[in-house]
């Protein structure tokens, strides 16, 4: 496995293929702070058995986190990852990316990244979290199977400028480093800056709970990171990520 040469006590691993970066971390027994990253995927995965469709050009970067909270306080984790992508994005590219809720970050109304957390428990039943990362970085629009063609979007294929992967990486690594550093204090400041690049607050949505769909107005992220909605009925419901997808 090569290694990145970066300032940090943990390891950046890189490796040309692999199935899945999430699912290769959890079988290594590595320290916090370690990043797995391939430079395509052959079985990349989402959400809820989705699939991610990982052709070379993307970055598809792991970071397995053993956070000093409880279980139940990592699911901000998510959106944590969504601002320190979308910084490192701008820092690289000067491009501000939207956030969807809970874990996309869309470009021009199309997916640029998409983020899968996985939290699961040590021998002492202390958390670890593996944090999952894939972001279209120069991956070619051609590159895109059929059925994501219309909705999945690339930085060179909105820019048509090509970026230099190494150096996300870096920068991608050092915000996360960083995020995950603060994770533990303040809260508040992560909250507003999520809301704010935010697109869902105020927007009408259809949220999907497995087959069946509901019409509702996007309200507010919470302090949780659920998600109030409204539904045409005036009932309300606080939704959270694991439970439902949604349309804009
Ligand atoms: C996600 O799931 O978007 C989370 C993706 C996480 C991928 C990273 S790559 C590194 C790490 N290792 C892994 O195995 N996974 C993580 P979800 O919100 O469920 O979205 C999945 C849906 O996005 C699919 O059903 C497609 O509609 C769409 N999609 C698939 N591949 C895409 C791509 N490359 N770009 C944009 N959209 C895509």
């Amino acid at each position: 496995m090569d290694k990145m040469d970066m300032q940090r006590a943990a390891p950046v691993y890189i490796e040309e293929e692999l199935e899945s970066t999430n699912s290769k971390l959890k079988t290594m027994a590595a320290e916090s702070g370690t990043v797995l990253i391939a430079r395509r995927q052959l079985g990349g995965r989402g959400r809820l058995g989705r699939s991610f469709e990982s052709p070379e050009g993307g970055i598809y970067l792991s970071y397995l986190l053993r956070p000093d909270c409880p279980a139940q306080e990592c699911s901000g984790l998510s959106a944590l990852t969504a601002l320190a992508v979308h910084d490192a994005v701008f820092d690289v590219s000067g491009v501000s990316a939207d956030i969807k809720w809970p874990n996309d970050l869309l470009l021009n109304g199309k997916k640029l990244c998409g983020i899968l957390t996985e939290l699961s428990f040590d021998r002492q039943g202390r958390p670890e979290v593996v944090i999952g990362i894939g972001l279209n970085l120069n991956t070619a629009p051609e590159q895109f199977p059929e059925e994501i063609k219309e909705t999945a979007c690339s930085l060179y294929g909105e820019t048509g400028r090509i970026f230099d992967a190494e150096l996300i990486i870096r920068r991608l690594v050092e915000r996360l480093d960083h995020a995950c550093r603060l994770w533990t204090g303040d809260h508040a400041y992560f909250l507003e800056r999520y809301r704010s690049l935010s697109i869902c607050r105020g927007r009408d949505v259809l949220v999907v709970h497995g087959s069946e769909r509901r019409c509702a107005r996007a309200l507010e992220i919470n302090g949780d990171m659920s998600l109030q909605v409204m539904y045409e009925d005036g009932t309300q419901e606080s939704l959270c990520s694991g439970e439902v997808s949604l349309r804009i």
